[in-house]
């Protein structure tokens, strides 16, 4: 399982870590597992030491290397207070794991649209078990509303996204993932730490060490915390001593509405909705970067510049500011999102995994299917990405070197390459944006694709 959320992600390196973080190992094949706290970015982790321990690709890890880190860990994990019994349990005879080097390592082929993303993350069948767990777990979930402020369809959702509703909590043993993901080197410190959070965890007694499992990256439990958020936020919801956010799905529910609440969850708005954008709309106004934060506006405004609901409705007169987001670019779905949208950001960090979840909490309560009808989609591969990439940046619009990845730098580059050349200025990158960026490239005329591309430009307004 790959995601690459074409264009819907901060940076480039955001959605490198967004695929590598997510690329594990639950079952359905476009599900999100377990990003509950970001990795830190490259450049902080990976200490010289640790760099030399590098697998290389196909290679089993270095065991005699891997033993000695081990040693050290196990030493500092003890001056740091984990006990004997659980170093013995959790560290002694294990070994790394090299599925977990592997899918760490793996690069997507080609990159994930959106609505190919949504379909399968909110297929029929997540919205029918949704709105079923919905009302099984009616009483809890209304206490859980009252005590954290957070509903109980957004609580369901995103169980459902992240372990399909505690059906795929991953298979994963907790601490040799994260052992191994230390040692390799590309994040040493971020997964070291990971790992002395595991160990207390378990420590603690909140889990035997046979049942510490979770994804490849170490994600834990139904709503797939990483072990250092598990430590600030998790909580005993069922009162019996010990957080189980594996078994217990009252913990697991209770701990993401705490955390929802500790990042901020206003309870007295939704997350956004879609709408409706008038003829010939200003593009450049929708936001490019992951924050969906780049033109906030109050809702009226945005019904003064001729936006709707999506059934043509005037929007509602509430006090919001709301930025717009155009997910699959300008002949694609619209949606106005406010303050919570970006508290789902802060659990992870795609805009198309913080639309599926809001997408899905309104479909488990009732909601209509999106107004949008599905617009050709076909994903763009690697190669092609760098290509248009070297395009941008040939022509000036692009600093960085072509990395494969469309992230909110090549984003706005295009924006600026699109606005030069008077085409729609969404910033989205499709198959007739590449065709087109390949004839400039080839004739070295920056907006040459216009003389061939007139039907082109054409379809697309
Ligand atoms: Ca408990």
């Amino acid at each position: 399982m790959r995601l690459c959320y074409e264009g819907l992600l901060d940076t480039e390196y955001d959605m490198t870590y967004a695929f590598r973080l997510n690329a594990s190992a639950v079952s359905l094949s476009l599900l999100i597992a377990g990003c509950a706290t970001p990795p830190a970015p490259p450049a902080q982790v990976g200490r010289a030491v640790t760099q030399e321990h590098r697998t290389a690709p196909g290679a089993l890890p270095d065991q005699q290397a891997f033993q000695s880190w081990l040693a050290d860990f196990r030493a500092e994990a003890a001056r740091k207070g984990i006990s004997e019994p659980t170093l013995v349990a959790s560290l002694d005879s294990i070994t790394p794991t090299p599925r977990v080097v592997e899918l760490d390592r793996k690069q997507p082929e080609f990159t994930q649209t959106f609505w190919k993303y949504l379909v399968s993350a909110v297929s029929e069948a997540r919205v029918r078990d949704g709105s079923a767990r919905l009302k099984e777990n009616r009483d809890l979930l209304a206490r859980l509303e009252a005590k954290y402020g957070v509903p109980g369809r957004v609580l369901v959702a995103f169980w459902g996204l992240e372990t399909n509703y505690g059906r795929n909590i991953g298979s994963f043993k907790v601490p040799t993932a994260l052992a191994t993901l230390a040692f390799d080197g590309r994040r040493s410190t971020f997964f070291r730490t990971e790992l002395f959070d595991a160990l207390t965890i378990i420590d603690r007694g909140h889990i035997a060490i046979d049942k510490m499992v979770g994804s490849w990256a170490g994600a834990i439990g139904q709503t797939q915390f990483m072990p250092s958020t598990f430590l600030r936020h998790a909580v005993d919801e069922s009162g019996d001593g010990r957080i189980d956010v594996w078994e217990q799905t009252t913990d697991a529910l209770g701990s993401g509405a705490n955390y929802l609440k500790n990042l901020g969850w206003d309870s007295k708005r939704s997350w956004g909705r879609e709408v409706r954008l008038p003829q010939n709309f200003d593009l450049t106004l929708a936001s490019l970067d992951s924050g969906a934060a780049e033109t906030l506006k109050p809702l009226n405004a945005w019904a003064l510049l001729g936006i709707t609901r999506a059934d043509g409705q005037p929007l509602p007169k509430q006090d919001v500011s709301a930025a717009l987001i155009l997910p699959s670019g300008r002949n694609g779905p619209a949606f106005l999102v406010y303050d919570n949208f970006r508290i789902i950001l802060k659990w992870n960090r795609s805009i198309s995994y913080a639309l599926a979840i809001g997408l899905l909490s309104d479909r488990i309560s009732g909601a209509p299917v999106l107004v949008a009808v599905r617009n050709s989609d076909d994903p763009l591969s690697r190669d092609q990405v760098v290509q248009l990439q070297a395009t941008l940046k040939k022509f000036g619009h692009l600093k960085a070197e072509p990395d494969g990845t469309l992230g909110s730098v090549t984003r706005r580059a295009l924006r600026q390459y699109q606005a030069a050349c008077k085409l729609p200025a969404d910033g989205y990158a499709d198959q007739k944006t590449v065709a087109f960026l390949a004839v400039a490239s080839e004739q070295g005329i920056p907006c040459a694709g216009q003389n061939q591309g007139v039907a082109l430009r054409d379809a697309r307004q």
